[in-house]
């Protein structure tokens, strides 16, 4: 469940081409909840909406930004052309398309002339920008970085939970519960 009202210092700004990337995109604001990482979610097309994209890209550090999340679908130029513009660490976000799976949004956001970075995430790979964004801002912040290290923990521990029950119960128990 997502916060509709942000009450928070707004630290992440996640930025979608279009209100149909919004199932994906929401998987990074649920990784921001789940961390306490106050965050904002914007729509702002690089083609549709070239200048509302410019402005909010050159806004976002002075605003107290300090990561933008930016996922888009096939010609993919939201997350470039925000790192363009910003200061900021950008993460782009290649959303799944019908036409060419993914790989479209893939390329155009991965290919970045040198000089302008974008830390490209798999296709639809929300949840993982989420949790980048948090080891970004736990560079500098000792009890999040905590935080982080313990939700890694805990991926371990569920791994060896299932590798217990798989020795337990054997290939087909196991598939069968
Ligand atoms: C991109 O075009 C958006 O990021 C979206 O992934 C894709 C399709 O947009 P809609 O036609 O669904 O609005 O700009």
């Amino acid at each position: 469940m997502v916060e509709a009202k942000e009450t928070r210092p707004i630290q992440v700004g996640i930025v979608m081409g279009s209100d149909s990337d919004l199932p994906v995109m929401k998987e990074a604001a649920e990784i921001l909840d789940k961390f306490g990482i106050g965050h904002e979610v914007v729509i702002a097309s690089a083609h549709r909406a070239p200048a509302k994209t410019a402005a909010y890209a050159e806004g976002a550090a002075e605003r107290g930004l300090a990561v933008i999340i930016a996922g888009a679908g096939g010609a993919a130029h939201l997350a470039g052309v925000i790192a363009a513009l910003t200061p900021l660490p950008v993460i782009g976000v290649p959303i799944k398309t019908s036409a060419l799976g993914g790989l479209d949004s893939l390329y155009s956001i991965v290919q970045m002339p040198g000089g302008i970075p974008v830390a490209t995430m798999a296709i639809n790979g929300a949840k993982n920008a989420g949790i980048l964004a948090v080891q970004i801002l736990a560079v500098a912040n000792p009890e999040l970085r905590r935080r982080v290290q313990q939700y890694k923990e805990n991926l371990a521990a569920e791994v060896e939970g299932k590798a217990a029950k798989l020795a337990e119960l054997g290939i087909d128990k196991y598939l069968n519960r």
